[in-house]
């Protein structure tokens, strides 16, 4: 067997400075499809996810609930894992940056970039946003209508900040940068998000303060214990801590340079800016590529734990079923574009798409096979034009997954799978298999094998996005857990396989009556 090409995929690390939004899973459940979809290539997939711990945002939110910051992780991790183990995420690794590897990592990653002569104590003053935990030039900021100052961009709250602080040298990564965007367009994707990094690279660069002293809640400067890492330098440097840096393992020959950061757009600037700098800096190779997806707006509205507008994840899982979520999330936003959600449009994506044209082609379809042929799938006679027609379409899916999923657009590979779902359920219709139980048999056989062959093909490209419901169509079609792999989708499913009795995989959903919660859905 050939070796596996390797896939390092990674989303960022949350703050957990809350409990897990919608942002969160939404970027959770996007790179695991990703993740999914690339095992089932046939690639050797390493999936990384985690919570980024430190920085003065933990601190902060930590003093209002009184609360040490130590505190608030020890309450607020868990419900992170506990959210991408919910999600049915299948990362293989769970990072959290107050881990001894990660100190050690980070302190390795900031000795190279000093031994490189890229790093220097001065002194800063300007100002910083703690919600972002970012600094801004005085031009990035404005007066509000309160007279308090705040991010333009971000609209957050900015303060002064002037104390003796280290700094990285990206001034001199100006032409380097410029350079690896020219040379590897698709550094960042979708394109327009790597249009503004290069024109705010070729605005010039400052020299970044990458130290604090006036807190403790973070990793130690080495060689001087006074000064606590800019959170951004930590956090970033997680990818590579994950991958066993700054030991040159066989895993991190493996696996870095990553293939893939997931991100949201509002952190494209420390992705595609400071982290390759560093990365150059300290003599390391950067990542391939970085995409970066919308936000999720609760219509219309944004949605973040400091302005409160939270949807709970749990809350929301519960009331719809995790690959009702994932499904919709996926196949409703635009990947790489912002998107909208509210429950008429997850209902209607849950009735519509899973329940009445997945579920029910499936369950009309192997309930006849049950009936009529005594629950073994029959052999089929001669195809049709009809039936061939439909086979080639569904034989067509896979190439045109593979091409879409090259720029990452997973609502378009939903999109091609569920249009040869409803080219299905008009085959089936328009064969009427029923009708033909009695006057001839031999093709009502044929017309199911030929369905269950479309279902086989639909499932195993469905796995990435809605792997449980995927799973069980998979098992009522007898599928074995070994041909399950996209290379499995060049053969035909077995005629003359007993099939166990059909299940329903995807249920409808059923408003609750007033006063009453909805029903959980798996
Ligand atoms: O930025 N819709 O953490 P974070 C979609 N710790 N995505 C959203 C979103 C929304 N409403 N809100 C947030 C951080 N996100 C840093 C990352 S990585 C080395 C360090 C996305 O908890 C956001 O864009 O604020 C980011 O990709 C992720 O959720 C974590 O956000």
């Amino acid at each position: 067997m050939a070796a596996k090409t390797p896939f390092y995929i990674t989303t960022a690390i949350s703050y957990p400075n809350g409990a897990p939004h919608i942002g969160h899973a939404y970027e959770a459940v996007a790179t695991d499809a990703i993740a999914r979809f690339k095992r089932l290539d046939g690639f050797d997939v390493f999936f990384l996810t985690g919570t980024d711990e430190h920085g003065q945002k933990m601190m902060q939110t930590a003093a209002k609930e009184g609360l040490t910051a130590r505190q608030l992780r020890d309450r607020n991790v868990p419900l992170f894992e506990k959210m991408v183990e919910r999600l049915e995420c299948s990362n293989d690794d769970f990072i959290h940056t107050t881990e001894e590897r990660h100190h050690r990592a980070s302190q390795a990653i900031w000795e190279a970039m000093e031994k490189n002569g890229d790093i220097y104590l001065s002194k800063y003053a300007g100002w910083y946003s703690v919600r972002d935990e970012a600094y801004y030039a005085e031009d990035e900021t404005h007066l509000n209508e309160h007279g308090k100052r705040i991010a333009t961009k971000t609209g957050t709250p900015v303060e002064w900040v002037e104390e003796e602080s280290y700094f990285f040298r990206l001034s001199a990564y100006r032409q380097k940068l410029l350079d690896l965007y020219e040379k590897v367009p698709e550094f960042v994707r979708p394109r327009e998000r790597l249009n503004e990094v290069a024109s705010f690279v070729k605005g010039g660069l400052q020299d970044l303060s990458i130290s604090r002293t006036t807190f403790d809640w973070g990793v130690k400067v080495p060689g001087n214990d006074k000064h606590i890492m800019y959170v951004w330098v930590d956090a970033l440097t997680n990818y590579i801590t994950a991958v066993d840096y700054p030991n040159e393992t066989e895993k991190f020959k493996r696996y870095w340079p990553a293939d893939l950061h997931v991100i949201g757009k509002d952190i494209v600037r420390f992705h595609a800016v400071y982290w390759p700098a560093f990365l150059m800096s300290a003599g390391l190779a950067v990542p391939k590529g970085i995409f970066s997806h919308g936000f999720l707006f609760n219509r219309g509205e944004k949605m973040s734990k400091s302005t409160g507008n939270v949807v709970d994840v749990f809350t929301m899982t519960d009331t719809y079923g995790v690959d009702q979520f994932r499904y919709f999330f996926l196949r409703e936003v635009p990947f790489g574009q912002d998107g909208n959600y509210n429950h008429e449009a997850i209902v209607n994506r849950i009735n519509a798409d899973l329940a009445n044209d997945l579920g029910n082609l499936a369950q009309r379809s192997l309930s006849m096979i049950g009936k009529a042929f005594g629950g073994v799938l029959p052999t089929p006679g001669a195809f049709t034009a009809e039936d061939q027609a439909i086979l080639a379409a569904a034989d067509a899916m896979i190439t045109t997954a593979r091409e879409q999923m090259k720029s990452y657009q997973l609502h378009h590979v939903l999109n091609s799978v569920w249009t040869v779902v409803a080219e299905a359920n008009r085959y089936f219709a328009g064969e009427a298999p029923w009708a033909k139980a009695k006057t001839d048999p031999e093709r009502q056989g044929t017309i199911l094998y030929v369905t269950a062959e479309v279902l086989r093909q639909v499932a195993i490209l469905a796995q990435p996005f809605v792997p449980s419901s995927a799973g069980k169509l998979l098992d009522i079609l007898a599928i074995p857990a070994g041909e399950r792999g996209f290379d499995a989708l060049g053969t035909r499913i077995k005629a003359g396989t007993t099939l166990p009795p059909p299940a329903p995989v995807f249920p409808r959903y059923i408003e609750a009556e007033a006063g009453e919660a909805a029903p959980a859905k798996d």
